[in-house]
């Protein structure tokens, strides 16, 4: 399976088409739209999500709540675009081009950006590097949650920092930690450290910075097996931390007991293993965070990963006007202070699409009655092991 998106941050719309999809999931917009509506909270976000309010436009591949086997689109429109349709639109124009950036912003894709495509203004990868690309992807994710769900995976995350403020790290299940976390505008399981949270949010806002953050995804129920230990592009892990790590402003990532392993002794990082005759082959522990030799062990899949603060900063920092070549500090753009519960939500959701992805190279078929014999058969041969 696989996807592409397209869609800038002003423009019209966001569009992404999904190619792989085994016929009859049930698949709705009711369902995609939980997802992008959980994406939009979260303390700390900005202006542009009281502007938008994400739905889906399924416009291929689904037929009365069911995919078909065929590609499938998906629309997300940007109410923001009513402002910005002289400015984005795709026509040619005879017009000066207003809200040119030649500013760029430390931190930002601009300069880079800019310099590698020959852009005179900045925008023109802005718009695309901007984070509201993470809303189709979400759309992706959400689809592809579809079909982890009816295979019982299921996936939850919680915000363990933000910025100086740490929360205790809740060892729920999935269920009950989205009970919490569903609640929590800091999508974190620990109340007792909201307040705080909050507060540090709004001391960095008026001091015209940001903060970043540390989010774990845990996913459940997920098989023994997927992913493989033979070629290195075929290492689940991997995968996801390139996932991952493809999110805007995400910048590093770990699984298990992650960046610990670097101080702790053998026997204390790996998982003893043990069996008996009810259950078959089990772990003592999860250290391992769902992964040995790039492949899944049955143990829920957890990963951390840190997301820095976002770079547009109302405080002046150091830049280079491209135009004039003089100095200048930060140029004040609209943004948001922290946008890490949103992350978590795009975490789960790039990680719910690698999953899937790999459910159905293991298990592929091209409608769910094939995909669930060949996943039945394969319970069973693991049982008889
Ligand atoms: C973003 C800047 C802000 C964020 C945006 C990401 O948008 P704007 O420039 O319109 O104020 O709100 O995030 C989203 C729109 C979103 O849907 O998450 C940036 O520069 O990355």
């Amino acid at each position: 399976m696989r996807y592409l998106t397209a869609g800038e941050s002003h423009g019209p719309q966001l569009t992404a088409i999904i190619e792989g999809m085994p016929s009859n999931i049930r698949l709705t917009a009711e369902h995609i739209d939980t997802e992008l509506r959980r994406r939009q909270q979260g303390y700390g976000r900005g202006r542009r999500m009281e502007i938008e309010s994400d739905q889906v436009r399924i416009v291929g591949g689904v037929r009365h709540g069911k995919t078909t086997g065929a590609p499938i689109a998906l629309v997300v429109e940007n109410k923001d675009w009513n402002h910005w349709s002289q400015i984005m639109g795709a026509e040619p124009t005879d017009e000066p081009i207003k809200r040119a950036v030649t500013r760029p912003r430390p931190g930002h894709a601009d300069l880079n950006g800019g310099l590698k495509y020959k852009q005179t203004d900045l925008r023109n990868i802005l718009e695309r590097s901007s984070a509201r690309e993470t809303t189709i992807r979400v759309a992706c994710g959400a689809a592809a949650r579809s079909l982890l769900q009816l295979f019982g995976i299921h996936i939850g995350s919680q915000v363990l920092r933000i910025g100086e403020v740490s929360a205790k790290r809740s060892a729920l299940s999935v269920e009950e930690l989205r009970q919490v976390t569903e609640q929590s505008p800091l999508r974190t399981a620990d109340k007792d450290i909201e307040e705080a949270m909050m507060r540090h949010i709004d001391e960095v806002k008026a001091a015209g910075d940001s903060v970043g953050g540390l989010i774990e995804v845990i996913a459940e129920g997920v098989p023994v097996g997927l992913g493989s230990h033979v070629q290195w592009d075929r290492k689940l892990d991997g995968k996801i931390a390139q996932a991952v790590m493809s999110i805007q402003a995400f910048k590093g990532c770990e699984f298990g007991v992650g960046f610990d392993a670097a101080r702790l002794r053998g026997s204390k990082v790996h998982d003893e293993i043990m069996h008996d005759s009810q259950s078959g082959f089990s772990r003592a522990s999860n250290r391992a965070g769902g992964f040995e030799g790039g492949m899944t062990t049955g143990e829920p899949i957890v990963v951390r990963a840190v997301m820095k603060p976002i770079p547009t900063l109302y405080k002046p920092i150091s830049s280079v006007d491209i135009e004039t070549k003089q100095p200048f500090a930060a140029q004040i753009e609209r943004s948001d202070s922290c946008a890490v519960p949103a992350a978590a939500v795009v975490m789960e959701n790039v990680i719910a699409w690698e999953l899937a992805c790999a459910f159905l190279d293991k298990f592929g078929g091209d409608s769910y009655e094939e995909i669930e014999r060949n996943y039945n058969n394969y319970l069973e041969q693991i049982r008889n092991y």
